[in-house]
């Protein structure tokens, strides 16, 4: 190594710029509190200071930025819901990943690739029908195609599945993308941090204080603040929060393991999901592949991941690529999916005063981080529901008018 480099390297003038201002201290109130610097929290308080000035607000994370289910995800970007409420949605939030890279002048790693969701039985190829329909009938590019167009996008796949379950078609969606996700987390965390947003790591909340039916502040382990806002999006830790405060939700928290291989060549473009053989997968940049199963079938509150999901899902890819028999699983990990009963979220304004909810986001809230932090900082500051997020209220489950994503969701369940 030359000299001069390792000069630089080791000389206190040069230091590495932080990305984050530093913070040791709370103040004693804010305009708004948000819980959870994962890509919701912060892509909120972006939204917050960056559209309506408000910077007087402070993200709290028990753990470190990023390091809840925005590190854990399998980063898939899309739009090919079933119902008008979620396609509308989705779609508005794949418009602003298009233009992040550019507007936090960070590379997300943004890769629009495609997006095969394959069928297997004649009842999943109806259900792709039917989504592709709702989806152009909203101007999105989905569409069926048939086993050849499926090969001939990825010649490596085995469409026979070794005679098990032969893929019949699948819904084929060109805006399918995939983006580095911790990146996300900084690339809104440093944008809030730069307009005066505060971002404090380990300082948890362990509840929320009320009087007479409004939110008044939040209790931490740094101490109490004085706030009349506090947004929550701590997806897994949901339940426990609302509990705190009397409110109840259809939530449930199961696992979500995912894993990754060792990097090989580039082979494989498109995103494949296949719903029936319990797999998703996308290469990466570095080449590895980025994979994951079904939820885990039990409820529970932990990020712990088992030798039988590796063995269930190599076992599943293999059916599909039967080539790939000698590589390398490098990493395996789990998040904790807030699930809902309806694979709808739950946003917006609660029957708290000040007490606004972003979560249910299970296993799709990726993809919808731009869009809930754009309508979640409008929420909160008209104290109003912005439109795109009306029909997803924790209002519904009292009227019983659910939004059904079931037929949606890439993961088995
Ligand atoms: P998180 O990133 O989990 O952030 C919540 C934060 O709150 C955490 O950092 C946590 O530490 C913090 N917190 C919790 N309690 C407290 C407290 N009391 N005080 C302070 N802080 C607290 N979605 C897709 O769209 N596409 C995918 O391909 C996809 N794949 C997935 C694969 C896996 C394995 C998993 C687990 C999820 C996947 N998802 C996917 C779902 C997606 O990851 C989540 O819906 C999304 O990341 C949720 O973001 P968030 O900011 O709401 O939550
Ligand atoms: O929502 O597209 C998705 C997804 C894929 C894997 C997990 N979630």
């Amino acid at each position: 190594m030359p000299l001069n480099l390792l000069k630089f390297a080791l000389s206190k003038a040069h230091p590495e710029p932080a990305m984050f201002t530093p913070r040791d201290r709370l103040k004693p109130s804010y305009d708004a509190v948000i819980i959870g610097a994962g890509g919701h929290g912060l892509a909120a308080a972006y939204y917050l200071a960056r559209d309506y000035g408000m910077t007087n607000v402070a993200v709290l994370e028990k753990g470190y930025l990023g390091g809840g289910n925005t590190g854990r995800n399998t980063t898939i970007i899309r739009s090919n819901y079933l119902t008008p409420e979620g396609v509308k949605f989705y779609d508005e939030s794949v418009r602003l990943w298009q233009d992040l890279s550019q507007e936090f002048d960070l590379n997300l790693f943004y890769s629009n690739r495609g997006h095969f969701t394959l069928a297997h039985t004649d009842a999943s190829l109806r259900t792709m029908r039917w989504r592709a329909e709702v989806n152009k009938h909203f101007g999105i590019a989905s569409e069926l195609v048939g086993p050849e167009e499926i090969q001939k996008a990825c010649p490596q796949m085995d469409v026979s599945c070794g005679g098990k379950a032969p893929v019949l078609g699948a819904l084929y969606h060109a805006p399918g993308s995939i983006a580095r996700h911790d990146a996300v987390a900084w690339g809104y965390g440093r944008g809030a941090d730069q307009r005066g947003v505060e971002i404090h790591q380990q300082t948890e909340v362990f509840g929320i204080q009320t009087k007479a039916g409004k939110v008044t502040g939040v209790q931490t382990s740094k101490g109490e603040i004085a706030t009349e806002k506090v947004l929550c999006a701590v997806a897994g830790s949901t339940p426990r929060l609302l509990h705190g405060l009397g409110l109840r939700s259809p939530l449930y928290i199961h696992p979500l393991q995912a894993m990754v291989s060792e990097p090989m060549k580039p082979w494989l473009d498109p995103i494949i999901v296949s719903g029936s053989l319990h797999v998703y997968v996308s290469q990466t940049a570095r080449g590895e592949l980025v994979m994951g199963a079904s939820l885990d079938p039990y409820e529970l509150h932990s990020t712990r991941s088992t030798l039988d999901f590796v063995e269930g899902l190599c076992a599943h890819m293999l059916e599909l690529f039967p080539f790939l028999s000698h590589v390398k699983i490098v990493r395996q990990w789990a998040g904790m999916a807030d699930m809902t009963p309806d694979f709808a979220p739950i946003m917006g304004k609660t029957e708290i005063e000040g007490f606004y909810l972003d979560a249910g986001w299970g296993t799709w809230g990726f993809k919808a981080t731009p869009i809930c932090g754009k309508t979640m900082a409008y929420t909160l500051v008209h104290d109003r529901n912005h439109d795109l997020i009306q029909d997803f209220s924790l209002d519904r489950f009292k009227t019983f008018a659910l939004v059904g994503e079931k037929g949606a969701a890439s993961v088995g369940h």
